[in-house]
């Protein structure tokens, strides 16, 4: 490892010098679809920019301004735009998640994202925070290049990762989110990309050292990276520089971001593999046809042969845990304010499969939160006129918050906090369905010295994550499921960070019309109230519960797991749904997907319906 030993001094002057150099980036994007074929599979349409996909990797400096124009040409759809990472301290109205801090922007009309790049470094990438529209293109790495990085090398190459969905992202989730998968039973990807594509070429030259930034810019399933007989080293977490730390492989959830140096041959006999694997334990059903691994290459020399897959033996295991902050920030005070939030999947009475933190499933209010916060001069503090169904939380200035996560479900789930990286001072392993553990203030494991740092952290099933942050950036910051099929069912909170203080943040006219256009009140609580902010009548809430004493989902694992007929679950689905139940056919080739799924070969039931299954 190569380390620059600079003093203080120096560094703090070229920062100086490249604060002054501070440039403005001008974009001007219009969205609209394009025909592509990633995975050379299958065409589709995606999301490209002025006619292009993939959309380009930017890059910038610390200190810069980026004026970024997305004019929305797609002819249906509303559209927006999130850098993840980005703190957006001061500048809260350019976060990106459309109802929590902006309007979602028509067809036709142009939204200005106008911020400063912040005091912050490495690698990170921007996206549509519109439904699961990121999935069909919209988007891309965003790097922050800085001076005084505290490691060296020749040449650094971008590399994200993602998952495929052939069908376009408004049909999956509509196959998703209906009373037909009532086991919630997440969308099966395709394939695999890698810098957008199925075996992807990344050219090394002999003797380099390279800083390669992974980004996982994928829908849903995490994914092991791993190169043949080359040495990796992690220095990069999520835009956190970390001690060193080589590993056999690198684990990365959605969202997520690792870079990491590898040394390159001194020859160039041969090309190398570099894998990419699905955690496919996050897949509720494996199809056949779908290959886990996906082979892609680093070439060394272009006349050589390509090189064949390469798996991975005995590993040792990576946990990000253990990863550790390079500037010894020390673990935060204890809190002042903790958030509990239990994380659990059920149906309401509407069928449909949600995601509930403490019961409440998340659906988006009429006026967007910060226009809430913006408008409700000292009402602002209360935590209600944001609206029943969103998991407000109101925070106040500096105070040190834990977030406490209890997974009471059998699936993994990354975590994101925008305009904040949080410290993971508690991170459990996976834990049996019928032994979920939750956190005991009063008993744990003890707290790191020097705990990771990063924005996004995976959640073990049946086990827990705790978060310390301070609340220091005013705004209003979504919590959320990285997974963006969790996310669609309401995996979500929304911390109002100092309201009073946030009031001081003035958005553009341009920001106000996009909402106007739209049709979107810009006052007003959640329900679009102004006069009584107290007054949430005409609120967007969750479905009805189940009747009394009714879970589907119990129903449905207790009798596949005793293989009861298939007309005993037939009629206690029909007695959950009601009177809202309107085609059997449906219904009951679900049921054979959810047979299946569960190891249950019933032959005659092969012919399952494509919408069922993804
Ligand atoms: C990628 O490589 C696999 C074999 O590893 C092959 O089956 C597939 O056709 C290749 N895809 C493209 C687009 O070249
Ligand atoms: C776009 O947003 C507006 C305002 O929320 C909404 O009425 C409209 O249905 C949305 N359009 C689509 C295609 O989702
Ligand atoms: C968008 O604007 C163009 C002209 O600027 C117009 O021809 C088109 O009909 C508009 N489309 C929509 C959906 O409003
Ligand atoms: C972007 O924001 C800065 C700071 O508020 C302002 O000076 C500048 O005029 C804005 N740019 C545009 C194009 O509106
Ligand atoms: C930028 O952040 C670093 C620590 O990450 C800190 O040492 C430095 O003082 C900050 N600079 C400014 C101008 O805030
Ligand atoms: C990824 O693909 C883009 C073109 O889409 C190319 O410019 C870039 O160099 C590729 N990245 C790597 C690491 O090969
Ligand atoms: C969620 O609802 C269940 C059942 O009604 C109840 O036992 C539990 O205490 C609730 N959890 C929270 C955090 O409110
Ligand atoms: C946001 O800016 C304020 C004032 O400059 C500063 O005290 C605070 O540390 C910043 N927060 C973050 C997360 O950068
Ligand atoms: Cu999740």
């Amino acid at each position: 490892m190569i380390f620059k030993s600079i003093l203080l001094p120096i560094a703090y002057l070229t920062y100086l010098i490249s604060q002054s150099a501070a440039e403005t980036h001008t974009f001007h994007y219009t969205a609209t679809w394009v025909d592509a074929n990633p995975d050379g599979m299958h065409g589709k349409k995606v999301i490209g920019f002025n006619g292009e996909w993939p959309l380009p990797e930017i890059h910038v400096n610390k200190g810069d301004r980026v004026e970024l124009y997305l004019t929305n040409g797609l002819e249906n759809k509303n559209t927006s735009l999130h850098f993840h990472g980005l703190f957006q301290n001061g500048t809260n109205y350019m976060d990106g998640p459309e109802f929590v801090t902006q309007c979602p922007i028509k067809p036709n009309d142009t939204f200005l994202y106008n911020f400063t790049v912040p005091n912050q470094s490495g690698t990170y990438w921007y996206h549509s925070h519109t439904g699961a529209q990121y999935g069909d293109g919209l988007r891309a790495p965003f790097i922050i290049h800085s001076d005084d990085e505290p490691y060296t090398y020749d040449e650094e190459r971008v590399i994200s990762v993602s998952d495929i969905y052939h069908k376009q992202y408004d049909e999956v989730t509509a196959g998703f989110k209906t009373r037909y998968n009532p086991t919630g039973a997440e969308p099966i990807p395709q394939n695999l990309l890698m810098n957008d594509t199925a075996n992807a070429t990344i050219y090394f030259d002999t003797d380099k050292t390279y800083l390669l930034r992974f980004v996982n810019m994928g829908l849903f399933v995490s994914q092991y990276i791993y190169i043949e007989d080359h040495e990796i080293t992690i220095v990069e977490v999520d835009g956190i520089n970390v001690e060193p730390m080589q590993v056999d492989y690198l684990y990365i959830a959605v969202g997520q971001r690792y870079s990491v140096l590898v040394k390159s041959k001194s020859n160039t006999n041969k090309n190398y593999a570099i894998m990419q694997k699905f955690d496919d334990t996050m897949l509720d059903v494996i199809p056949q046809e779908l290959k886990l691994e996906a082979l892609n290459y680093i070439i060394y020399d272009e006349s050589k042969s390509k090189p064949e897959a390469y798996h991975k033996k005995d590993a040792e295991l990576f946990d990000e845990f253990n990863l550790k902050p390079l500037d010894n920030i020390e673990l935060l005070d204890e809190p002042d304010f903790r958030v509990t939030l239990d994380v659990l999947m059920d149906n309401l009475g509407d069928g449909v499969n949600y995601a509930f933190f403490n019961n409440i499933t998340y659906v988006p209010p009429i006026v967007p939160t910060l226009l809430t916060a913006l408008s409700a001069e000292d009402d602002a503090i209360h935590s209600s006129i944001y609206g029943s169904n969103i998991n407000a939380f109101v925070l106040q200035p500096d105070d040190i918050i834990e977030v406490v996560v209890n997974n009471k479900d059998s699936g993994r789930h990354p975590f994101h906090l925008h305009g904040h990286v949080f410290q993971v001072i508690q991170k459990s392993q996976a834990f049996e369905d019928d032994d979920p553990q939750s956190y005991d203030e009063n008993d744990h494991d003890p707290f790191p010295s020097y705990p990771l740092i990063r924005d996004t952290v995976t959640l073990e099933p049946n086990g827990y994550v705790v978060l310390r942050f301070k609340a220091d950036n005013p705004g209003i910051w979504f919590f959320h499921c990285h997974v963006d099929w969790h996310l669609e069912q309401g995996l979500a909170a929304v911390f109002i960070e100092d309201p009073l203080g946030l009031q001081l943040q003035q958005p553009s006219d341009n920001y106000y019309e996009v909402c106007v256009n739209n049709g979107i009140p810009i006052k007003g609580n959640a329900a679009g109230n102004y006069e009584n902010l107290f007054d949430l009548t005409g609120e967007n809430v969750q479905p009805e519960p189940l009747p009394e004493g009714f879970t589907l989902k119990g129903y449905i694992a207790f009798l596949v797991s005793t293989l009861a007929a298939l007309y005993g679950i037939y009629s206690i689905i029909q007695y959950g749904l009601e009177d809202s139940i309107q085609d059997d056919q449906k219904i009951y080739e679900n049921l054979q997907a959810i047979l299946k799924s569960n190891g249950v070969l019933v032959n005659e039931f092969n012919n399952v319906d494509e919408t069922t299954r993804l």
